[in-house]
């Protein structure tokens, strides 16, 4: 029997990427991200969702904001409330706005971190006892202290922890995929952050498979990282692997892809 069946989620929200995905960010050029390639992977990252039995709300492209497939990094959603991020790239700003009415029709309540604090979803880790947030380029201090205030009222622990120095978000090298266990980047979890945990590394030379996603029966993570894949299936994880190639030319993976929640 699969470990990882304990926290279940009846909703995802993804959203198309639009043609001007070509412009971006990306901490290091390695060539453009070809549209045709991640249309067709995201549909596959799609259609793994809903396998899982789950009602996929399918935004459409937002032309002028690149980064907007991404949409992981606009909204935190617990099962009490939506809390929406304040990205720390300036050119992101601007996706939460399009994301707040969606979210404002699905939660009752729905609050937002303000000036001048910064935070992006990708720096938070949501576990069955905390959440863990990474402070990094796009997460500050004051980010995190608002995130805090915001949910401790509804029980929520938020604990601050760093992201490594030249990654971009904490969850790039991270990820929940069983109740207590997490899946990480020798890097970090050598940084003692995930004690009380079961962890498990990623193997060498693989570290782009750390950001992963635990789906309701799946473990859900790029294709291309066999030493990675084999061991999560040896800890009995029900894994299913889709191409990433091209948003990983953005610094982009599986958890930047959806929100998921149970409402
Ligand atoms: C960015 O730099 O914002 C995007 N190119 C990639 C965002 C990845 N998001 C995530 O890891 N949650």
């Amino acid at each position: 029997m699969s470990k990882n069946t304990t926290i279940k989620f009846n909703h995802a929200i993804t959203r198309r990427p639009s043609s001007s995905i070509i412009d971006g960010l990306r901490a290091e050029d390695i060539g453009s991200p070809s549209l045709e390639q991640m249309l067709i992977d995201h549909a596959h990252y799609i259609e793994t969702l809903k396998e899982t039995g789950v009602n996929v709300i399918e935004l459409d492209p937002l032309e002028e904001f690149p980064d907007s497939v991404f949409v992981e990094d606009d909204a935190l959603c617990l099962p009490e409330l939506a809390v929406l991020m304040r990205p720390g790239a300036p050119s992101r700003l601007g996706e939460v706005a399009h994301m707040a009415p969606i979210l404002r029709g699905l939660f009752d309540t729905v609050l937002e971190i303000m000036e001048p604090g910064f935070i992006e979803g990708g720096d938070i880790l949501v576990t069955s006892k905390e959440i863990l947030v990474g402070r990094s380029a796009r997460t500050n201090a004051e980010g995190i202290q608002q995130l805090q205030e915001l949910v401790s009222p509804y029980g929520h622990v938020v604990r601050e922890v760093f992201t490594p120095a030249g990654v971009l978000h904490f969850k790039t090298d991270c990820s929940l995929v069983g109740e207590n266990t997490i899946l990480s980047t020798k890097r970090l979890s050598d940084s003692g952050c995930f004690e009380g945990y079961e962890v498990i590394n990623t193997a060498e030379g693989e570290e782009a498979a750390a950001n992963a996603i635990r789906f309701n029966q799946f473990v859900i993570m790029a294709a291309g990282f066999p030493n990675t894949a084999n061991s999560l299936r040896e800890h009995g994880f029900e894994v299913r692997e889709i191409n990433n190639t091209e948003c990983a030319k953005l610094d982009g993976g599986m958890s930047c892809l959806s929100l998921r929640f149970s409402v």
